[in-house]
């Protein structure tokens, strides 16, 4: 018995169903474009919006009932929450979840301690795993919350801070290689200033690239075969944070060599916070060869914050799904919700209402997206836009046979006086638009 065990297990019973706690689009057996629905969207729950978010905001109290919580948190704590949790998912009927350490295991208040409370909670975690079948998507070490990382944690102007958080992200890597985990990811929650006039920004991006290449290093020790990612956020809590967006993210990779090992994390809500779409975000990853996973939820077009709520609009999500769908899939990624309630849902209920509406609306952007795919449509458009380029001309400029005086003199001598051509913007908006009918 846990906090969540008045409901489920949820399962799919089709759109005629009134059943609140049903899927009415997500079927995980559903075969769309030859794999099953639950293989393309590799969905996650996240352990710390779910488990370990109490509902306060900067104003206010906590309001969700987590029994488990509390300052200390003791073995038994971490284990009542770890019950809970896996209860929780297995209940949901998904098949992945994900964790920062902190968010699972006992406090501790040395490297040793944090050690040894993070290998006493691995265990409990393995036995629920392999009880329920439940996977590991990625797993984090936390190096933001705790007030030892108030200046950073990779880019501290404190090197015993950088030992801290070097010493995390090695047991937590380990431990999420010991779970099987998939992919491990790196958020640098504090990697980025707060003011610089008192920052030494090219020694910082220095030390984070430093950071970056032992955890490289420690993974290809270690042999861990999961793929490492780093989420991007503009800011929020730092003013600026060095991986802005998927760009910066890649042009640090490249400047610290390190493009062929490390792959982004894109969350919906960060991009938004970037002034970037979503869709963006996944065509600068492809584009880059840097795609990794997402993180699952929206924010409120109203405000700036990153207030991870649960998506609730397909249509919106149709431009990215088609992006995945064109791609096969993921590779090693998933959609994790990182994604949480508001305050006002204090009921248990609400944790599984919340990830019902949020996974229902990605298997419905599923589905159109798979259509437009199958259909061509989109893929025809975007190809008879460039077709002129696979005419002598375009063949022999990307072929780079001409200089630029030479493509000046040929443009003069050919009289080129080009015209300007649909670009179709409305088309490809109404087949996004016509395909959202699930
Ligand atoms: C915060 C981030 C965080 C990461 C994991 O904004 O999204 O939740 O996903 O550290
Ligand atoms: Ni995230
Ligand atoms: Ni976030």
């Amino acid at each position: 018995m846990s906090l969540f065990s008045g409901i489920g297990p949820v399962r799919f019973e089709g759109a005629g169903s009134a059943n609140e706690f049903a899927y009415r689009v997500y079927d995980p057996e559903r075969v769309v474009l030859d794999k099953r629905m639950e293989d393309w969207l590799k969905v996650a729950v996240c352990y710390w919006h779910s488990f370990n978010w109490p509902g306060t905001d900067i104003f206010g109290a906590g309001t969700l009932p987590r029994p488990w919580l509390g300052t200390p948190v003791t073995q038994a704590m971490a284990e009542e929450k770890l019950d809970a949790a896996f209860d929780f998912i297995s209940r949901l009927g998904v098949r992945y979840f994900t964790f920062h350490d902190v968010d699972a295991m006992a406090s501790a208040s040395s490297v040793r301690e944090h050690e040894t409370n993070l290998r006493r909670i691995e265990a409990g975690m393995a036995d629920k795993m392999a009880a329920t079948g439940v996977r590991l998507l990625w797993g984090t070490a936390n190096l933001f919350t705790h007030p030892r990382y108030a200046g950073g944690a990779a880019t501290s102007p404190d090197p015993q801070v950088f030992a801290w958080a070097a010493a995390q992200v090695r047991f937590c890597l380990e431990t999420t290689m010991r779970l099987g985990g998939e992919n491990y990811v790196l958020w640098g929650g504090r990697e980025g200033y707060d003011s610089l006039l008192n920052t030494d920004l090219s020694r910082e991006l220095d030390r984070y690239g430093r950071f970056l290449a032992m955890v490289v290093e420690h993974k290809q020790r270690i042999g861990f075969k999961g793929t490492i990612l780093i989420e991007a956020k503009p800011f929020e809590p730092t003013k600026h944070q060095y991986d802005r967006d998927t760009a910066a993210v890649s042009a640090f990779l490249q400047r610290y060599g390190l493009t062929k090992e490390v792959k982004v994390n894109i969350e919906v809500n960060h991009a938004t916070l970037a002034g970037l779409d979503f869709e963006h975000e996944i065509a600068a990853a492809r584009a880059y060869g840097i795609f990794g996973s997402i993180d699952m939820n929206r924010g409120d077009p109203r405000n700036g914050w990153d207030t991870d709520q649960f998506p609730n609009c397909a249509q919106d999500l149709v431009p990215a799904l088609v992006q995945l769908v064109e791609d096969g899939g993921f590779l090693s990624g998933g959609f994790n919700f990182d994604a949480k309630l508001r305050r006002q849902s204090v009921d248990p209920a609400d944790l599984y209402l919340a990830h019902i509406g949020g996974i229902d609306t990605l298997a419905r952007a599923l589905l159109a997206a798979a259509d437009i795919v199958r259909e061509g449509q989109l893929q025809r458009l975007r190809q008879e836009r460039y077709r002129a380029w696979s005419g002598e001309l375009g063949r022999r400029i990307d072929g780079g046979e001409f200089t630029l005086a030479a493509l000046a003199d040929h443009a003069a001598e050919q009289g080129f006086d080009p015209r300007p051509r649909s670009g179709r913007q409305e088309l490809a908006e109404s087949i996004i638009a016509r395909h959202c009918r699930y």
